[in-house]
């Protein structure tokens, strides 16, 4: 059954309780550390989304959802599909969807605006923000969040997911990277002007609003065009109150806020999205809050951010399309892409309608032009699924030279800085390296001298295979 993809997060967090993959809890738990570690547990034994209404020291009108989409059941009822769909299917469904963008609609007023706080009574220390792990630097508002921002110089309106880190009770400080959005848009139109940058953080929104927010986009897009589409409808949005920023008019909660251009403040560390706390205390973008608006009784959303979070699964869709784009537009034979959860977004299998040294090495270099997220690439035949990862492995095992096989290129200046594997220098300078590990046949190797796999569908007859099947089903089996 395919139904429509859910308009707001309540629309959501209804399907996902009928589907089974919403756990409401009515304990207390404590906002520091106990809850998100219940959500932490969760991604790594694929268990449901929580629903918390009783948090240690806050109203009880405040309740609080874990990792809205950070499994493929919850991802899928996300989409309007089954919660049992494969993932390939949800692979397609963001291809089909995402080339079919939707601009936005402004409405005049939404459930974001049912409560208004001024600056001067806004606290940020109201809201229920976790601390997620322990040793992270302080709690973090926006590790599932959707964050609007304005180009100083054209109409280009940009939604990231980028975390923010309270820093008293009118300040944050974030770390949008330089090369995100975000960054760009503060760095080349704010900053050379020395005006303060509005952003308008909303919470709470439609998972996939925040999704389009997560994803890779080209430079100059409209995220909101593109939730739009992934959606199959519209996102309604709202004017700030303190702005001319526009949001979705169905959030939970919306904090806007001004980014300073002439001010940092400390950061972080923080429990990343590869697995592991890398980082330290560091200088990052400081915003003081210039108001707060939300719903009356408001939810607020959390990723507990580590292995098996919902970046994985978001960035392994819409990173994995971003990759097969990129491929197929440098001529790459490419058959398709995955970009498994359980890497942390450093690694990537991709198959080859034909394979080789020369393909592998293509396929790195075209991978790392700009700035290198994934590290590792894996490169298979068209007759190994890249969503059977033990078939993955098999090829990897058997296939990939291990002095021929392997092939590198390194880079300065845009290397991904979260990699854990680099050292403080690498860090430091953003270099780094990125591999393809070519499990593929050479091209070359005539067709009597290749090794044939020993499985069903590669050493059987077709029509001993046909019999096999037919049998197979005969026993019941599925
Ligand atoms: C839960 C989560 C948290 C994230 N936090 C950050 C962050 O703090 N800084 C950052 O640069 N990217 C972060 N990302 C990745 C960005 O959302 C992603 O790169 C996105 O494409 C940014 O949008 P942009 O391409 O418009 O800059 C996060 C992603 C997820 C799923
Ligand atoms: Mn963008």
């Amino acid at each position: 059954m395919t139904t429509r993809a859910p308009k707001d997060f309540r629309e959501f967090l209804a399907a996902i309780r009928t589907s089974g993959d919403l756990l409401e809890v009515h304990d207390e738990v404590d906002w520091d550390q106990e809850l998100p570690g219940l959500g932490r547990l969760s991604c790594e034994r694929n268990g449901p989304a929580f629903l918390f209404d009783k948090i240690k020291d806050y109203s009880p009108g405040w309740r609080l959802v874990t990792n809205p989409i950070a499994n493929w059941r919850r991802m899928a009822v996300a989409f309007g599909l089954p919660a049992d769909s494969h993932i390939k299917r949800l692979y397609e469904t963001y291809a089909a969807r995402e080339a079919k963008p939707i601009p936005p609609v402004v409405v005049k007023d939404g459930p974001c605006k049912e409560v208004v706080i001024p600056a001067d009574k806004a606290d940020l220390f109201d809201l229920p923000v976790p601390m997620v792990h322990d040793g992270d630097g302080g709690r973090y508002v926006g590790t599932w969040d959707l964050v609007v921002s304005k180009d100083a110089k054209s109409n280009w309106v940009n939604w990231g997911m980028y975390r923010f880190m309270i820093h008293n009770e009118k300040l944050m400080t974030g770390f949008p990277r330089p090369t995100s959005h975000l960054g760009k848009m503060l760095l080349e139109g704010y900053v050379p002007q020395a005006k303060p940058m509005p952003i308008a953080i909303a919470m709470g929104c439609d998972p996939l609003s925040h999704l389009a927010a997560a994803a890779t986009f080209r430079l100059g897009g409209n995220e909101a065009d593109l939730a739009g589409g992934l959606r199959e409808r519209a996102v309604e949005l709202v004017k700030c109150e303190t702005s001319d920023l526009l949001v979705p008019a169905s959030a939970e909660v919306v904090i806007e806020a001004e980014v300073y251009p002439d001010r940092v403040n400390q950061e972080g560390p923080y429990g990343e999205y590869p697995g592991y706390r890398s980082g330290e205390m560091g200088n990052a973008i400081c915003a003081r809050v210039t108001a707060i608006t939300q719903r009356r009784d408001p939810i607020w959303t959390l990723d507990t951010t580590g292995f098996m979070d919902s970046s994985a699964t978001s960035t392994s869709i819409t990173g994995a399309i971003a990759i097969q784009r990129r491929l197929e537009a440098n001529n790459i034979p490419v058959k398709a892409v995955y970009v498994p959860p359980e890497g942390g977004i450093h690694l990537a299998i991709v198959s080859v309608q034909r394979g080789g040294a020369e393909v592998a090495q293509k396929i790195v270099n075209v991978l790392t032009v700009r700035r290198a997220l994934i590290s590792k690439v894996i490169v298979v035949d068209a007759d190994v699924d890249v969503f059977n990862m033990p078939a993955v492995l098999h090829a990897l095992a058997t296939k990939c030279h291990p002095a021929n096989g392997i092939h590198v290129v390194r880079y300065q200046g845009k290397a991904n800085t979260l990699t854990p594997a680099y050292t403080q220098a690498e860090r430091q300078t953003r270099s780094g390296a990125s591999v393809a590990l070519d499990s593929t046949w050479p091209p070359e190797w005539p067709a009597d001298e290749t090794p044939v796999r020993a499985t069903l569908d590669s050493m059987y007859s077709p029509d001993v295979q046909k019999r096999v099947l037919a049998r197979w089903n005969g026993l019941g089996l599925a």
